[in-house]
């Protein structure tokens, strides 16, 4: 059991760097946050954003199911030997931040398999807002919410929008249906975050990913410089 609550903040990188044989770890990003935010939409945008240019793999959480891998298989967004599914059969969380035994098992065996690897996607189960990944399994985390849940989830704070490295307020497109005021949503995340940066993006736009995409590949610069 890996107990980790303590959050230190962006760029403070996990343990173990590198691999047994001394060789670099693959850099690895979390994805967290609400039931259906965008998530798993997110990360099949970034594997088809970022797969010509690195090598990369992604594990994915779902409380009783495989669907999540099984939609980025049927997408082919990477080979299927670079997908792989946790079923964490309790609160997504958990495996996320408090017994990080299975998903650390997964991100070693891909590397294990298909790699050297530049990069791991690691996408928890959708949770609430207090769910954060432990340091200990990524080295950054992006936390995905989207304008349909409301545009007080900013303002209404908790660990993953106030320390998630990124934060993500997904699916813009749909911000005139339900009424949620964009401007307030930077301004209270702003306020959360102070000079933590947030994305505002839609998946059905022609920018889809672009601006997320870019972050990664800061953070993969950092983690290799
Ligand atoms: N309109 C719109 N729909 C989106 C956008 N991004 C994702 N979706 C849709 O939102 C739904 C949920 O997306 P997912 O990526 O499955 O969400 P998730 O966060 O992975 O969900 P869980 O893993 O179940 O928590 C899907 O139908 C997506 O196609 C977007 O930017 N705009
Ligand atoms: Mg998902």
């Amino acid at each position: 059991m890996h107990l980790d609550h303590d959050h230190p903040g962006p760029g403070a990188a996990s343990a173990d760097a590198h691999r047994p044989d001394g060789s670099r770890r693959a850099l690895r990003i979390g994805l967290g946050g609400p039931v259906g935010s965008g998530k798993t939409a997110t990360v099949a945008a970034l594997c088809r954003a970022l797969c010509e240019e690195l090598s990369l793999a992604v594990v994915t959480n779902d409380i009783y199911t495989r669907e999540d891998a099984e939609f980025l298989l049927r997408e082919a967004v990477l080979p299927p030997e670079r997908i792989t599914a946790v079923e964490t059969g309790a609160c997504p969380h958990t495996a996320i931040r408090d017994d990080i035994s299975a998903n650390l098992e997964a991100v070693e065996d891909l590397e294990d398999a298909v790699g050297p690897l530049d990069l791991v996607l690691v996408e928890s189960g959708g949770d609430n807002l207090t769910a954060t990944f432990s340091r200990g399994l990524v080295d950054s985390q992006i936390f995905v919410i989207d304008v349909a849940g409301g545009d007080d989830i900013p303002r209404k704070g908790g660990p993953g929008v106030t320390t998630a490295d990124l934060l993500v307020v997904n699916k813009t497109d749909l911000a005139p249906y339900v009424g949620s005021d964009l401007a307030r949503m930077a301004a209270d995340a702003k306020e959360q975050r102070i000079e933590l940066p947030v994305v505002f993006q839609s998946l059905r736009s022609e920018s889809g990913v672009a601006e997320v995409a870019a972050w990664v590949r800061g953070q993969l610069a950092a983690w290799t410089a």
